[in-house]
């Protein structure tokens, strides 16, 4: 593969990790959901496409205003954190490799193989477990999770933190993301985005693929270029 013409544009790629690496949001959804009812509230779809993506903090605030509960303590609103985080600890244990998404150890790789490098950019402040489960622990050249940030996404500092561990501008790297969430934060940080998933949900991204099958190296370098290039 010749692909020095486009080593110059292309020098990183951020994966988003539930919903792009791993199916994880049908956990979260699930203990959202659990918790919900408990409050008395059926989560519904448009709340389940609202939540992917944002922080444990900021879902639980999100949930509390849909449910219409407005004068819970800080202390309720830990134990309840603490409550939907046990759960979905309790449903990631079912995790193995064979749950990671068709596809993506295979694009990494070949990533790895070309020099371009690669970061986990996750709001979860679970991703080194759930990375560990699906056996992609050590695929990363950095892993940016909700551990080490302070804001949540569509804030792009998650990917900036990536990007700045890569030493690679935004310019010259691609997001793929799966949610309303991780979608604008790649926008408003500055970063060419793939929307992995469905394209009625994903309109704002910059394109948009079912699965990783549709992604090589040489069609990203390719994209990149050629975006940057009918875009300067
Ligand atoms: P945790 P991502 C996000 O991960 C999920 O999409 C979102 O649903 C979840 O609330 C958030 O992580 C926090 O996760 O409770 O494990 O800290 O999509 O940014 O990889
Ligand atoms: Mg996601």
């Amino acid at each position: 593969m010749n692909s020095t013409l486009y080593t110059s544009s292309l020098q990183a790629v951020i994966f988003d990790l539930d919903g792009v690496l791993v199916d994880t949001a049908r956990f979260h959804d699930q203990a959202w959901a659990e918790l919900a009812l408990g409050l008395g509230y059926v989560l519904t779809e448009p709340d389940r496409h609202a939540l992917k993506g944002r922080s444990r903090a900021d879902s639980l605030e999100y949930l509390l205003e849909q449910a219409g509960w407005n004068d819970a303590d800080p202390s309720q609103k830990s134990k309840w954190l603490q409550a939907k985080n046990a759960r979905y600890l309790e449903l990631v244990e079912a995790l193995t490799p064979q749950d990671a998404a068709q596809g993506a150890l295979v694009l990494l790789d070949q990533l790895k193989s070309q020099g371009i490098k690669t970061a986990l950019g996750s709001a979860s402040q679970n991703a080194a477990k759930v990375l560990q489960k699906i056996g992609l622990d050590s695929c990363f050249d950095t892993v940016v999770d909700g551990t080490r940030t302070t804001r949540s996404k569509p804030d792009p500092q998650v990917f900036w933190m990536a990007a700045q561990d890569l030493g690679c501008e935004p310019a010259h790297c691609v997001v793929v993301e799966d949610d309303l969430a991780g979608v604008p934060a790649a926008w408003a940080g500055g970063f060419l985005n793939i929307g992995l998933g469905d394209a009625s949900v994903l309109l704002g991204a910059h394109r948009v693929v079912h699965q990783f099958s549709e992604l090589s190296v040489l069609g990203l370098l390719a994209w990149h270029f050629a975006f940057n290039h009918n875009n300067t």
